[in-house]
């Protein structure tokens, strides 16, 4: 297959200044036709080449004249008109069949609903169009369905609706800003609807509707107000106004991704949707919150200000997730959300930084572009919008906002204008900081210290170097803002926070006036995105843990004095004082009155298995596992008594609230009760089993049934079964149930897992489903996935090539965790490297698995 390179990038030489478009739907037949007003803006002898794929031509005209056999060609992919005019209009008819799209990519059908889902390259399944971001074209929409499809939705503002013969009717939508055929949407079917309205602070009025299946409305009340607070926030953060009369959200229930942005109508996995307390968790709640901004936010950051080609694509995704995190900030405390973004990114972007599927946030060159909707491409391209903010300081990084938005409003455009506004807003010669597009990896940055006390001075060497990624041998310094505080040996406050750029390979810092010996803060706030390793001492460490002003350094101090316990002992070495050290600091940690709930259940959490494995050249998942759960009993046995009072007190009686402090609350106590789980004697088996018994919200009720099924025999048969009865009819519930099991950590989950793909609520074609099992047990169980008989490996190749043929980008989504065959010890990634080389000679292979799966073997 040819890559796609961003070197070859050309203007499309025709703009499509309108595009009609007609849908006769039908489930298997659906007539679509396509009239595009066309202008040649390039060379004479351009020909007019359109992206279409598995359409059936059923006539062309141009100017209303029939085309001949010879004026038109037609392959697997395009359609091409050698000698076009330089105005006319273009009127094409297809056919296509919705019902039997499990691809989930163009029209497709979801619960008996007709959907679509464009980004990136899905349009093409619909109609014959020049299918890039960089043609906008204003849309008008006719749909025409069935009475069985009641609601009949499009981008845009509605225009039109009646009754049609035989039963049938239409509807007719008009959109008045020029898109990219990726934000095209159609929604047809019966649905329910949850009405509000939003004043924006122009004082116009916006009708907001969100569609969800007949009986759930009650469901879709927290997404909507959601969106009310996005809407606002992005008034207040960055001054932006909606502008439709109308915005429209639709759940469906079968979806590649978490949601997607069309123009005035949002198209929603119902998991990141709908909730209320009993059947959804807090943590859903958080990702609705966040990610009903996220799609919101689009309309400005992606939407109004569009990609050029799909390597800009950080510039609408890192952008958006940067905007999103600071409204979760702003609405959960920014400490807290700070910690579990960068766990987020460790988790997912540093591993994938790390490994053969390495690439910049801007790439150049892909075979699949569904292949690049990563952690890199999101969540790197944030942190280096949240490093712009940080060099630049709030006031200048505001004014290149506004200054991109003014500029590039209606426009396509790329990474290079963008930070052109920043730069030109702050005066500031931003080129070197261009690299962190360009280069793939993450840095590792060291700190080395002398404290001259004579002088009372204190040096800083600081040295930077990122490693060879695939492709990029030799890597060049890049400018890292890095957040440094001192504090005293007793924990007072040194030195307040300063922002030192390092932008050299190497460079020394001078601080006077340092009365004593300090304890270095460095890299507060995760002030970029690198590896940061210290001369600190575990007792400079303890210090941090205990009193560090800056909280997430606080939290990292705990991590990492953890992480390097469970290492020694994982390693063979285990430093028995050390531990319990770690215990009393941390039950020190957990009486703190002045620390938040949620921030204690973060420092209960241990650094996971697989952030664990990555500190390792050869891991040993077992070896990680057993020296982890070590740690754990030890902590349980330690603070027992501490962890059953905290698990009591945290207990909220009364009315359920999804605000951050109760959700805070409710973390805590299912933080103590996984810790408890730790430590099985007849005491806490009778308080966990008492938590799961008496949970009366979905929190509650994962938190008490995960240590049930850790706990395997009886307990996990009689949890499972009484769970599967009580939710059996509610399919989002029922993924959390597939997905308990996923992370089943007994010897026999393998076993369990492979058997429940039989089960009769197990369906493959469903992405939500399928991740919930498969993809949890790959990437969140290793002591379990990376069973030493390869066994864990083979059932997720088989997954893969089972799903491939059906949906090549979720399949695509699965080969991930065989990706990092290279840090796991020989035997094991030889039994890795083996199945990515099955998949690899699997015949009829998508291309997004090959690419991703060959790109894996390196
Ligand atoms: N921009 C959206 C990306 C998306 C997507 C991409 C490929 C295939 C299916 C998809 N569904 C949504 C989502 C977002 O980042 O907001
Ligand atoms: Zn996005």
């Amino acid at each position: 297959p040819q890559a796609v390179n961003l070197a070859d990038y050309r203007p499309f030489p025709f703009a499509i200044e309108t595009t009609r478009l007609v849908f006769d739907l039908h489930p298997t037949r659906t007539r679509v036709s396509a009239e595009l007003s066309v202008r040649r803006t390039g060379g004479k002898n351009e020909p007019l080449v359109l992206n279409g794929e598995r359409l059936k031509l059923v006539s062309i005209a141009i100017d209303g004249r029939p085309l001949a056999a010879g004026e038109y060609g037609v392959d697997a992919e395009r359609l091409t008109i050698a000698e076009a005019p330089d105005a006319f209009v273009l009127t094409t008819e297809v056919e296509i069949d919705p019902s039997s799209n499990k691809a989930l990519m163009g029209l497709y059908m979801s619960g008996g609903r007709f959907c679509t889902q464009c980004e990136a390259e899905g349009f093409r399944t619909i109609t014959y169009f020049p299918d890039r971001p960089d043609v906008l074209s204003r849309y008008s929409v006719r749909i025409e369905a069935d009475g069985k499809f009641p609601h009949l939705l499009s981008n845009g503002n509605p225009v039109a609706s009646g009754s049609l013969d035989g039963g049938r009717h239409f509807a007719e939508w008009s959109d008045p800003f020029p898109k990219p055929s990726y934000l095209f949407a159609l929604v047809a079917g019966d649905l329910d609807v949850l009405a509000d309205k939003f004043i924006t602070m122009s004082g116009r009025e916006v009708a907001l509707r969100v569609f969800v299946d007949p009986g759930q409305a009650s469901r879709a009340a927290y997404a909507l107000d959601s969106l009310k607070r996005a809407m606002k926030w992005d008034e207040e953060a960055f001054g932006r106004e909606y502008d439709l009369d109308l915005f429209m959200i639709v759940a469906v229930r079968d979806f590649n991704f978490g949601a997607m942005e069309n123009k005035g109508l949002n198209i929603f996995n119902s998991s990141l949707l709908l909730a209320d307390p009993q059947t959804a968790t807090d943590l859903d709640y958080e990702r609705i919150e966040a990610v009903v901004a996220h799609e919101y936010f689009h309309n400005w950051t992606g939407n109004r200000i569009t990609c050029r080609d799909w390597f800009q694509l950080c510039l609408k995704e890192g952008f958006t997730v940067f905007r999103d995190q600071g409204l979760s900030a702003d609405m959960r405390g920014a400490a807290v959300q700070r910690i579990k973004d960068v766990r987020a990114l460790r988790a997912r972007q540093f591993a994938e930084d790390a490994g053969p599927l390495a690439h910049p946030v801007r790439p150049s060159s892909y075979l699949k572009i569904d292949n690049f909707y990563t952690a890199t491409i999101y969540e790197k391209g944030a942190e280096i919008i949240r490093m712009l903010k940080a060099i630049l300081g709030a006031p200048a990084f505001r004014k290149g906002c506004d200054l991109y938005f003014q500029r590039h409003d209606g426009e396509a455009t790329t990474v290079e204008a963008f930070i052109a506004c920043f730069a030109e807003a702050s005066g500031r010669d931003l080129s070197g900081f261009f690299g962190w597009y360009e280069q793939a990896g993450t840095p590792s940055v060291t700190i080395e210290t002398a404290y001259d006390a004579a002088a009372g001075a204190l040096t800083l060497t600081l040295t930077q170097s990122t490693s060879p990624t695939p492709g990029q041998p030799d890597k060049k310094p890049l400018p890292i803002p890095i957040a440094i505080g001192l504090l005293a040996a007793d924990g007072r406050v040194l030195r307040d926070t300063e922002i030192v750029l390092l932008d050299q390979a190497q460079m020394t810092v001078r601080w006077d006036s340092i009365p004593e010996p300090p304890v270095l803060s460095a890299l507060r706030g995760f002030s970029a995105p690198v590896n940061l390793s210290t001369d600190a001492r575990p007792s400079d460490r303890y210090v941090l843990f205990g009193s560090d002003t800056d909280l997430f350094n606080r939290w990292e101090a705990g991590q990492t004095l953890a992480r390097d316990l469970i290492l020694t002992r994982a390693a063979g070495a285990p430093d028995e004082v050390g531990e319990e050290r770690y215990a009393d600091a941390l039950g020190r940690a957990l009486v703190d009155d002045a620390a938040e709930p949620a921030f204690k259940a973060l420092l209960l959490a241990l650094p996971s298995e697989p952030d664990l494995a990555l500190m390792f050249e050869a891991a040993d998942p077992a070896a990680l596992h057993a020296a982890r759960d070590h740690l754990r009993t030890r902590i349980a046995v330690h603070l027992g008594d501490l962890l059953r009072r905290l698990h009591g007190e945290m207990q909220i009686n009364g009315e359920f609230s999804s605000d951050a402090a109760a959700a805070g609350r409710r973390a805590l106590r299912n933080a103590c009760a996984e810790a408890l789980s730790a430590d099985p004697h007849a005491e806490n088996l009778a308080r966990l089993l008492g938590h799961f018994g008496a949970a009366r919200n979905m929190t509650d009720m994962i938190g008490g049934l995960y240590p049930m099924v850790a706990m395997g025999g009886v307990p996990r048969e009689k949890a499972l079964e009484s769970f599967h009865h009580a939710w059996r009819t509610e399919p989002l519930v029922l993924d959390k149930w597939f997905a308990v099991q996923g992370r089943d950590p007994n010897p026999d989950a393998l076993e369990r897992v492979i058997a429940l793909t039989q089960h009769p609520d197990f369906e493959p074609t469903n992405p939500n489903r399928l991740r919930a099992l498969v993809s949890t047990f790959a990437n969140f169980n290793p002591a379990r996935f990376h069973d030493p008989s390869g066994a864990g490996y083979a059932f997720l190749a088989d997954e893969i090539l089972k799903v491939d043929a059906f949906n090549p980008m979720t399949a695509a989504r699965l080969v991930e965790p065989l990706g990092g065959w290279r840090r796991y010890k020989p035997e094991l990634g030889d039994l890795m490297r083996a199945q990515l080389e099955r998949i690899v000679a699997h015949p009829n292979l998508s291309k997004n698995v090959l690419e991703l799966a060959s790109k894996a073997l390196g």
